[in-house]
């Protein structure tokens, strides 16, 4: 395939902060793509864009887009993205490309990849999985917010309170119909318990309650029975802590606005006990970032307690791995994870996402593909979801650019599946 035109050029995300929408022209048609950003991000996270600002990115794809045309360069499998992630780190020999940032990287492939797949008539989820039959990823909703997803005082020191819902019928729409039940009912049980609940919601449109991480846990124990009392089909429990964002580095401990109703610190092995005994009293089926970034001997301590009492609980590293195959062989190693974030934007590159996730696959480890808290209404991450075979999608409840995720999903599942 040969791509007659490149332009990238600002638009605004969910935050209303300044990202990047690249198109890419074929005979095909127009194919765009845009890139997400985070809030609570990793220390090993590529950069989001060049520091110059949004427009510097963009003028660089445009230069590098140029090129390409000029160049008749030819797209045709995916591993040619290669060429591209070639020049681009060529002009930023920085590891976490701080002169030029992922987002433009990753929107530039997206967009290209798009055109691959319709230059075959294929959908871009077909085209990543050599078109056989979808698998429909779980969704993993984010129904109360904390940390560094809002700005007010009173909040849980855990940044979300996650549910994973298995509709009876198995079938993408009726796992989004149960979560948007199960966010109807977390707001009802706040208004009730929560006497500061004044509707409010984070970036990604969960609910932000003062109340603390335990009195949350028990809200979404609540809300899961009444869901399976009601509906056809169950409800499981998460977390994600992004522990970093409350550790202190220096005394090497975690900071708890609210333990036991009072402030309270733990040191590493008191934070692994405490999240164990959680994962216990409230059967939690997934717990993401429990710890420190940098700690995977502190992860592996957590993960070896869930595997010797036998609980099935997912052990996740997000700001642990960043989407980074070094990392992930680290964590590896040293038995860190049983399931690992899969967020494309973290590194910038697709050859290096893809690196990871059949890394993980290779060695047992469920990769799981989110969204970012500031999102566009691209749907790109949903056909990577189904198109690379990833039990689960990590998305917010309610909000255009989530439903355009979902949506995304339900659509594939209509047209292609059973
Ligand atoms: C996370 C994400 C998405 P952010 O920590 O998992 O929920 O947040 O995009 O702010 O990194
Ligand atoms: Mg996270």
């Amino acid at each position: 395939m040969i791509i007659q035109g490149i332009r990238a050029r600002k638009i605004l995300n969910s935050r209303r902060e300044e990202t990047i929408a690249v198109r890419v022209k074929t005979l095909q048609g127009t194919f765009e793509a845009s890139a997400p950003a985070g809030a609570s991000k990793g220390q090993n996270e590529v950069c989001g864009f060049s520091p110059k600002g949004v427009n510097f990115s963009a003028s660089f794809i445009n230069a590098l887009g140029q090129k390409i045309v000029n160049e008749r360069m030819t797209f045709d499998k995916f591993e040619d993205l290669e060429k591209i992630e070639e020049i681009y780190r060529k002009a930023d020999k920085t590891k976490r490309l701080e002169i030029l940032g992922g987002n433009s990287l990753y929107a530039l492939g997206a967009a290209i990849l798009k055109a691959i797949a319709a230059s075959y008539k294929l959908e871009l989820w077909q085209f990543l999985n050599g078109h056989v039959k979808p698998v429909m990823p779980l969704l993993l909703g984010n129904c109360i917010g904390g940390g560094k997803h809002t700005r007010e005082i009173e909040k849980p020191d855990f940044q979300e309170f996650l549910i994973l819902p298995r509709a009876k019928s198995e079938k993408v729409f009726d796992n989004q119909y149960l979560s948007l039940q199960a966010y109807k009912e977390v707001k009802k049980i706040l208004k009730e318990k929560d006497k500061l609940f004044y509707e409010k919601i984070t970036d990604e449109n969960a609910f932000i309650s003062s109340l603390d991480n335990e009195a949350i846990l028990q809200v979404m124990q609540e809300v899961k029975k009444r869901i399976e009392t009601k509906f056809r089909g169950t409800i499981d429990l998460g977390v994600d802590l992004a522990a970093s964002s409350f550790y202190d580095e220096i005394k090497k401990e975690y900071n708890y606005a609210r333990l036991n109703g009072k402030p309270g610190k733990l040191k590493t092995d008191e934070q692994i006990d405490y999240l164990f005994n959680l994962i216990k009293k409230y059967n939690l089926a997934y717990v993401e970032d429990p710890l420190n970034e940098n700690d995977f001997q502190g992860f592996a301590k957590l993960l070896k307690k869930v595997k010797d009492a036998r609980l099935n609980t997912l052990i996740v590293g997000d700001d642990l791995i960043c989407t980074n195959h070094e990392l992930l062989e680290k964590a590896i190693k040293s038995k860190s994870i049983n399931a690992v974030i899969i967020k494309p934007n973290q590194c910038g590159s697709w050859i290096e996402t893809k690196k990871v996730v059949d890394l993980a696959k290779k060695n047992r480890i469920v990769p799981i593909v989110s969204n970012r808290s500031g999102e566009t209404c691209d749907d790109t991450i949903a056909h990577l979801a189904v198109g690379w075979n990833i039990p689960i999608i990590k998305i917010g409840i309610v909000g255009k650019e989530r439903f355009a995720k979902t949506n995304g999903l339900v659509r594939i599942e209509r047209k292609f599946g059973r």
